[in-house]
């Protein structure tokens, strides 16, 4: 069993989090994962806050185990769901896409672990000192909205800027994924062996869980998945500045094509991203959907129950974590 800094925090057996995915994290998948022994959690994107509150009531259903709600703060609910977690007793709070700070007070208030998604470490620092319990460092390699910095280069940056705990995400999806973000004892070997120990002491993964049976999504979202390589996802949005990374289709080569005109037709752009990723994840309608997935989407070739990924990602990790240098074919003279 691997016990960290985040196994503690929030009382769950293995140290990862299932990633609070748009239209993907529902009641159903958060409550899997959390009963597998992770973090599960359930997404609320863009939903009004009583689709959110009967998510949360599901999930508290079907399991006993902590489970969370992760806020997306460009929702125009955020404000609603803020309160309704509350309201709820929802144990854990995660954020993306913002700065949850106007919040903090009355979450803290209630006892509940907030747990931040930043992509830099002066967001991190002030998240450490407005009363975060621990911060999700996301790296850009990330499926979504994502920011600049790659994990390999934030999560070092973070984990010495704050004194909280730091999860890893963004390009974890297997056993070498989780054992860089948590290995310890390798301290400034970091600079060298900086794909060994990053300094995090766990990991959110997102689109591996995409293909977890009990995820909503539609199959040919998780069979895309499953057929990409290393090279197929692509970040749209940056000239608007909402940058999101999605798997590669006809819509991201027009939304690229209309990115790179001297103007940005903001209508036209609009026009085709408006309600597509439900296009995705509900229709699976390949052309038209935004199927957001992170760089790692060529490493994830099954579709397999939610248990099964976190118990085999978990025995790996362990395997790995004990023969780190052996594994790894490092011989230190
Ligand atoms: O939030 C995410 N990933 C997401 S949200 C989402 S829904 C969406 N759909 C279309 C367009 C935009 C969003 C899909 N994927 N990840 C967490 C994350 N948070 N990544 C980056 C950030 C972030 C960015 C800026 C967090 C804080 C931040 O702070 C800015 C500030 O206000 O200081």
């Amino acid at each position: 069993m691997i016990k960290t800094k985040l196994t503690e925090l929030l009382g769950i057996e293995y140290p990862v989090i299932q990633g609070g995915m748009a239209w993907v994290a529902d009641a159903k998948l958060a409550a899997a994962v959390s009963e597998a022994g992770g973090l599960g959690l359930i997404g609320a994107a863009n939903a009004p806050g009583e689709v959110v509150e009967n998510w949360i009531r599901e999930a508290k259903s079907l399991t006993k185990k902590p489970f969370g709600v992760n806020i997306m703060l460009m929702s125009p609910y955020a404000d609603d769901i803020a309160r309704i977690c509350v309201e709820q007793g929802v144990k854990v709070i995660t954020t993306g896409a913002g700065n949850p700070g106007k919040y903090m007070d009355m979450w803290k208030a209630a006892g509940i672990k907030v747990i931040p998604v930043v992509p830099s470490a002066a967001l991190a620092k002030r998240m450490e000192r407005a009363g975060a319990d621990a911060v999700i460092a996301e790296g850009t390699e990330s499926g979504g909205h994502i920011g600049e910095l790659t994990t390999m280069a934030l999560i070092p940056q973070v984990a010495d800027a704050v004194s909280i705990p730091v999860i890893a995400a963004g390009g974890i999806a297997d056993a070498r994924g989780v054992a860089a973000a948590i290995a310890p004892g390798i301290a400034d070997a970091r600079g060298v062996a900086a794909a060994i120990a990053l300094g995090a002491c766990g990991v959110q993964c997102g689109t591996i869980f995409v293909c977890a049976d009990e995820s909503p999504a539609h199959d040919n979202f998780k069979r895309m998945i499953v057929e990409a390589k290393d090279t197929d996802t692509v970040v749209t949005g940056r000239a608007s500045g909402a940058p999101v990374r999605c798997l590669k289709n006809k819509l991201t080569r027009s939304l690229l094509k209309l990115e790179h005109e001297e103007e940005l037709d903001r209508e036209a752009y609009e026009a085709r991203t408006v309600g597509s990723l439900r296009k995705a994840v509900v229709e699976g309608d390949e052309d038209n959907g935004t199927f957001m997935a992170g760089q790692i989407a060529g490493l994830v070739c099954q579709i397999a129950p939610a248990a099964v990924i976190i118990e085999k990602l978990m025995k790996d990790s362990e395997a790995l974590l004990k023969n780190l240098l052996q594994e790894r074919g490092v011989t230190i003279a």
